[in-house]
């Protein structure tokens, strides 16, 4: 394939759903190759619009809303806030970090929707969907509870069940249930906008398996394989759901966009609001050829990205297709599936609070196991030896030995060499050769080899200084040294450069110690410092970070492990441990119910007159939600009688009754498995 003229990059990264913070997962995979490969094209004149955004639409969203009892926009107000300034500090340079609740967006995507269908390239279809009678709603499948019926699970929801994993339809549930109003739903007929995929299929067949299986990376290429190779099918672009962007129809009341098909607009609607501010032309960076569109994400993303979205810019028309998709695989946090729901996560907002001022250390231990070709662990473990033995060990111990002795041999002035010795000139040669062997690396999205490059040039220069050993030939031979100097230091400065992409706060403090500016990327190969100039103080470019530090994290995760295991059997942690005296003082019988009535002007309360065995007293309960006071009389259950009596609503309520409470708070009595006469202890 000719390789095709590029004026300028549009660079993409997956907008994260504003319904939690960002995670080390979220980085390794999609924000910080992106970042890397941006400030690299900066570095080298190129021109750049770095995309990025808060994915503000989507069922789960709306859940989150319902579970808080706010509204969807309060919880993405939260999050993507929180995300945005997280991205800023660890210095992920976006040009745009926009959101899709944006009105610009809503108009963008609207119109992207109206465009496809006026020109006949969308259809409908009428199928039946599960519909909630009492909340006049049809009802997402996460809306949707029942039994799984390939496990048992009785609370699978209607799209997975995530105690067997399978993935489900929720016609599929056995003994379905509304989460919104918790009755059955039914089914009823609703229509759709699809995007007919099939009629994109040889296209796309096209473009990815004949152009691009020599230039996308391989796990990418494999999945858009299988797809095209299972046949494309038409794909649902609205969504019966009140939280979107509004199908602009008059006959799709209570339908938005499907929210996989507004976020991709959203990186175009980023880029309206953006030129809109810088008062220039949007369309070039979407719509001119020598545009070169670049999406950066995690493999789950892939099918959207390669195949839906790109089937939705050749449908509208006017657009150009990504260049390139260099999607990522996941990253495990000390050996397990990193988790939201979890908890199981290093958060960014909180590794940035733990570990002020050490955004690099964080960016170069996530370079270098970036799960690029496979998934990879990320332990506390590694991120210490990361810092210890690389970064502070080669890169600032390098750096720091430069500095120290320039000030101590030559007053802080970096001094003129000595004619160069052909070993000296091979030095220089190798230093020169950096800027395109790790540029070489960034272009081919090989950002852990590129950075591992970077810091070969740092152990280069501790070598050399090890080797030639300023410190024990001054006095005999201050020439000499003044070149090993000199070079030592453009080794610092081509570091600054060469390191900035990677370690953009690190490279920074270097440009301040060393007293130069930022510097074009060809720069970091050739000498930058000439003799005379005046260098400043030495400051160590990184801290140790201790054992205690990385307990306290490690620590924090295996407290979340712990939640952990009672969650996933829907339990509460355990309280503290009691003696058996206090179990003792609880007097626990079996008693019968011999009357129920609901007390007036309550929704939850049954008045309850039970035999103890000891006596008839009325018992105030909070069971009426859940039992019929006529099912409950001669009932047998089981009772704390010697709970403190109370007056509940001018009833003296003496003792409780004990009851099992599920999940969504539904209550049901404990009862002896055969009947037992009244007042027998429970023990
Ligand atoms: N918010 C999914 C995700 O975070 C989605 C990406 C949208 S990119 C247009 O995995
Ligand atoms: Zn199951």
């Amino acid at each position: 394939m000719k390789k095709k003229k590029i004026s300028r990059y549009t660079v993409t990264t997956a907008l994260p759903y504003a319904n939690g913070p960002v995670h080390i997962g979220h980085l390794a995979g999609v924000y910080i190759p992106a970042d890397i490969f941006c400030r690299y094209l900066r570095a080298s004149g190129k021109e750049v619009l770095f995309i990025g955004g808060s994915d503000e639409h989507g069922v789960p969203i709306t859940l989150k809303a319902r579970a808080e009892h706010i509204t969807p926009q309060d919880v993405v107000d939260r999050y993507h806030y929180m995300i945005r300034d997280s991205f800023e500090q660890l210095g992920i340079s976006f040009d745009i970090y926009s959101r899709t609740t944006d009105p610009v967006h809503h108009e963008t995507a609207s119109a992207f929707f109206t465009k496809l269908h006026e020109s006949g390239q969308l259809i409908t279809q009428t199928t039946q969907q599960y519909y909630d009678e009492d909340a006049k709603q049809f009802l997402a499948d996460r809306y949707i509870t029942g039994e799984c019926p390939i496990c048992h699970n009785p609370r699978a929801y209607g799209d997975q069940c995530e105690a067997c994993g399978s993935s489900l339809n929720a016609t599929d549930l056995i003994q379905p249930k509304s989460t919104l109003s918790g009755n059955p739903p039914v089914l009823k007929d609703t229509t759709h906008w699809f995007l007919p995929l099939d009629r994109y299929e040889h296209l796309l067949k096209q473009w990815i398996l004949e152009e691009h299986g020599h230039d996308w990376k391989t796990n990418v290429y494999g999945q858009c394989k299988s797809w095209l190779d299972a046949g494309l099918h038409p794909r649902a672009v609205t969504r019966d759901l009140d939280w979107g962007v509004k199908v602009p129809l008059p006959e799709a009341a209570g339908k938005v966009l499907y929210v996989w098909f507004d976020a991709p607009i959203g990186y175009i609607s980023a880029t309206k609001i953006w030129a809109k501010e810088h008062a220039t032309d949007w369309e070039k960076w979407w719509k001119s050829e020598d545009s070169s569109l670049i999406h950066f994400i995690g493999k789950d993303n892939i099918v959207f990205h390669c195949i839906i979205f790109p089937a939705m810019l050749k449908a509208e028309g006017s657009y150009i297709l990504p260049d390139n998709v260099p999607a990522n695989e996941f990253l495990n946090l000390e050996g397990d599936k990193i988790s939201t729901s979890r908890n199981w996560a290093v958060w960014l907002h909180e590794y940035l609070l733990d570990f002020k001022d050490r955004q690099d250390v964080l960016r170069y231990t996530l370079t270098s196991i970036a799960p690029e070709t496979k998934d990879a662990d990320f332990t506390w473990a590694d991120l210490q030896a990361k810092n210890n033995n690389e970064l502070l060990a080669i890169l600032g111990n390098f750096v720091n030995r430069t500095i120290v002795l320039t000030h101590k041999y030559f007053n802080g002035q970096v001094p003129a060499h000595a004619p160069f010795t052909e070993e000296d000139n091979t030095l220089l040669k190798e230093i020169a050769e950096y800027p395109a062997k790790i540029g070489y690396s960034i272009e081919h999205y090989r950002f852990r080899e590129a950075q591992a490059e970077m810091m070969n040039l740092a152990r280069m220069g501790n070598k050399f200084l090890t080797d030639r050993e300023p410190w024990t030939r001054f006095k005999e031979y201050p020439e000499e040294v003044a070149t090993i100097l000199y070079l030592s230091l453009q080794i610092c400065a081509s570091l600054s450069v060469l390191c900035a992409p990677f370690l953009p706060f690190t490279a920074k403090k270097l440009q301040n110690i060393l007293k130069i500016k930022e510097e074009k990327w060809e720069k970091g190969g050739t000498p930058l410092l000439s003799a005379g100039h005046t260098i400043g103080a030495a400051e160590y470019l990184f801290a140790k970070i201790e054992d205690e530090a990385i307990a306290e994290q490690v620590a924090k995760l295996q407290q979340c492990k712990k939640m952990q295991v009672s969650q996933t059997h829907h339990t509460q942690p355990s309280k503290p441990d009691v003696s058996y005296e206090d179990f003792q003082k609880m007097d626990l019988r079996v008693c019968t119910i011999l009357k129920a009535e609901r007390v007036a002007h309550t929704k939850k309360l049954l008045k309850l007159n039970v035999d103890t065995g000891i006596d008839h007293r009325d018992i105030i309960s909070g069971i009426a939600e859940y039992h019929d006071p006529d099912t409950l009389t001669g009932k047998q259950v089981l009772m704390l009688i010697n709970l403190a009596p109370k007056d509940i609503k001018g009833t003296l309520s003496h003792g409780m009754v004990l009851m099992v409470e599920n999940e969504n708070g539904e209550l049901s009595f404990l009862s002896p498995s055969s009947p037992q006469p009244n007042g027998s202890i429970v023990k």
